[in-house]
C-alpha cells in the first residue's frame, strides 16, 4: 500500500480523507493556503506544506505548488477530494508524469465524461437510457429550431463542457429559442471556455437519483445503490438520502446495471457517480457522471458499510475490488443535511468567528466537519462547514433522529442553515417522501 498520500484539498473532505489514511496506516501530507494555517486538516495531518495565499487559484488550484509539495515530502499519491483539481485531466496527467499516483480515474475517462456529448455517446453504445436529444453539438440557431421541433417542446439547452446544472436554458416554444440559444452559448463560453451546446427533451419536476460505483483497474465494477439528491437549491444539494423513496428493488437493479455498464464503457477505475433523472413514471435517464468522490458519499457508506474513500485508495494502488455485487446489501436509511455558514432565509454567505460550538452525537449520528470553537469561517471558500448524517432502520426514524440531532447542534457567532433543515424535517411533503427538484422553491415561497 502507499506509505504517504498528499491531500490536495481543505475543509471537511481533507479530514475525511486523513481519517481513512490513518486507519490504513498511510502517512498524510496536508497542503494549505496562508488563510488556512489554523485549519484542522493542517493540525491532523502528519506533515503540512503551505502552498500559497488565500485565493484558490494561487493555492488549492496551484498545480506547480502542489506537485512541489508532494515531491518535497515524498508523497507517492495525491488525493484531490472534490472540487478544486478533482476533475481536471491535465492535473491527473501531470501527477502521473511526475511519478505520483492520482487517486481518481484516468485522464482519458475523465475527459470523455467531462464532455457531456462524448459522455452521452459513450453510454448510448452500451444501452444506457438517455433523454431524446442531439448526438452532436448544435452550432446554429436554425438547426436548433429544427432539432427542437423534432424533439418536441419543452427542450433544455445545455453546455457540452458544463455540468452540475450551470448554464442550462429551458425553452418552451420555438419563438423563445433564438434568444435562449444565444444566451446559452455566451454563458457556456464565459463559464467553461467553450460555447458548444446541445439540446435535450426537458423532463418536468424530476427526481435527481444517482448511483455510486466502485471500479478497480482490472475491469471490475460494482454499484452501491442510489442516493436521492432531489432537495436542491439553485443546483446546490441541500439534503441527500439513501435509499430513495422512489426506488423499488427492480428500479435499483436496472439503474445499478446501467451505471456499471456506463462505467465499463469508458474503462473507468476509481469511485464515481452516475447521475440520473427519474420522471413521474419512474423512467430513468442518464444525465452525467461525476468522476470524483462526492460530498454526499457518507449516506451510501451508512447504508452499505463500505468506506468509499478506502476503496478509492485501494483501487488507485491497483488492488482488485474486494466486493462482488452480491456482497453489497442496503441496510436501513440514511439522511445527510449540509450545514452551510449562510443566512437560513436569504442563503447569503455568513463567514466569521464561531464563538461556541457543540456537535450532536448518540446512536446513528455522524458529523463530518472541520470547525471548532473560536475557528473563523473564511470568506474565500465555499460555505459548507459540516455534514450532519444520520442512520436508522427506517426513513421515519431517520427523520426523527435528524430532527433530534439538529436540535442538539450549537453553532454560535455565525448564521447557519440549521434552522432551514429543522423546517424541512417537519415538512409534510418531505416526511411523506413527496419530493422532486422543485421542493425547495415551493418551500421558500410558502
Ligand atoms: C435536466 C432536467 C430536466 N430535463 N435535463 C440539473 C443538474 C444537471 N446535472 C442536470 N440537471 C437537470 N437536467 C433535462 N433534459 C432537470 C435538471 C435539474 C434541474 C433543472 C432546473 C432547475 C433545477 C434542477 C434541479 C435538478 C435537476
Amino acid at each position: 500500500m502507499f506509505h504517504k498520500i498528499l491531500i490536495a484539498n481543505r475543509g471537511e473532505i481533507a479530514l475525511r480523507i486523513i481519517r481513512t489514511c490513518k486507519e490504513m496506516g498511510i502517512k498524510t501530507v496536508a497542503v494549505y493556503s496562508t488563510a488556512d494555517s489554523e485549519s484542522l486538516h493542517v493540525k491532523l495531518a502528519d506533515e503540512s506544506v503551505c502552498i500559497g495565499p488565500a485565493p484558490s487559484l494561487s493555492s488549492y488550484l496551484n498545480i506547480n505548488a502542489i506537485i512541489s509539495a508532494a515531491e518535497l515530502t515524498d508523497a507517492e499519491a495525491i488525493h484531490p477530494g472534490y472540487g478544486f483539481l478533482s476533475e481536471n485531466p491535465v492535473f491527473a496527467e501531470i501527477c502521473e508524469k511526475c511519478g505520483i499516483t492520482f487517486i481518481g480515474p484516468s485522464a482519458e475517462s475523465m475527459r470523455i465524461m467531462g464532455d457531456k456529448i462524448s459522455a452521452r455517446q459513450a453510454v448510448i453504445k452500451v444501452g444506457v437510457p438517455i433523454l431524446p436529444g442531439t448526438k452532436e453539438g448544435v452550432h446554429d440557431v436554425n438547426e436548433a429550431i429544427r432539432v427542437a421541433k423534432e424533439i418536441g417542446f419543452p427542450v433544455i439547452i445545455k453546455a457540452t463542457a458544463g455540468g452540475g446544472g450551470r448554464g442550462m436554458k429551458i425553452v418552451h416554444s420555438p419563438a423563445a429559442l433564438p434568444n435562449a440559444f444565444a444566451t446559452a452559448r455566451a454563458e457556456a463560453q464565459s463559464g467553461f471556455g467553450n460555447p458548444e451546446v446541445y439540446i435535450e427533451r426537458y423532463c418536468e419536476s424530476p427526481r435527481h437519483v444517482e448511483i455510486q460505483i466502485l471500479a478497480d483497474k482490472h475491469g471490475n465494477v460494482v454499484h452501491l445503490g442510489e442516493r436521492d439528491c432531489s432537495i436542491q437549491r439553485r443546483h446546490q444539494k441541500v439534503i441527500e438520502e439513501a435509499p430513495s423513496t422512489v426506488t423499488t428493488p427492480e428500479l435499483r437493479k436496472a439503474m445499478g446495471e446501467a451505471a456499471v455498464a456506463a462505467a465499463k464503457a469508458v474503462n473507468y477505475s476509481s469511485v464515481g457517480t452516475m447521475e440520473f433523472l427519474v420522471d413521474k413514471n419512474n423512467n430513468f435517464f442518464f444525465m452525467e457522471m461525476n468522476t470524483r468522490v462526492q460530498v454526499e458519499h457518507p449516506v451510501t457508506e451508512m447504508v452499505t458499510g463500505v468506506d468509499v474513500v478506502k476503496e478509492q485508495i485501494r483501487s488507485a494502488y491497483g488492488l482488485k475490488l474486494r466486493y462482488t455485487q452480491d456482497d453489497i446489501k442496503i441496510k436501513g436509511h440514511s439522511i445527510e443535511c449540509r450545514i452551510n455558514a449562510e443566512d437560513s432565509v436569504k442563503f447569503t454567505p455568513c463567514p466569521g468567528k464561531i464563538t461556541d460550538h457543540h456537535t450532536p452525537g448518540g446512536l446513528g449520528v455522524r458529523v463530518d466537519s472541520f470547525v471548532y470553537t473560536n475557528y473563523s469561517v473564511l470568506p474565500h471558500y465555499d460555505s459548507l462547514i459540516a455534514k450532519l448524517i444520520v442512520h436508522a432502520d427506517t426513513r421515519e426514524e431517520a427523520i426523527k433522529r435528524m430532527a433530534r440531532a439538529l436540535d442538539e447542534y450549537i453553532v454560535e457567532g455565525i448564521k447557519t442553515t440549521i434552522p432551514f433543515h429543522k423546517r424541512i424535517m417537519a415538512n409534510k411533503d418531505f416526511i411523506e417522501g413527496n419530493i422532486d427538484t422543485g421542493f425547495i422553491e415551493r418551500l421558500v415561497l410558502e
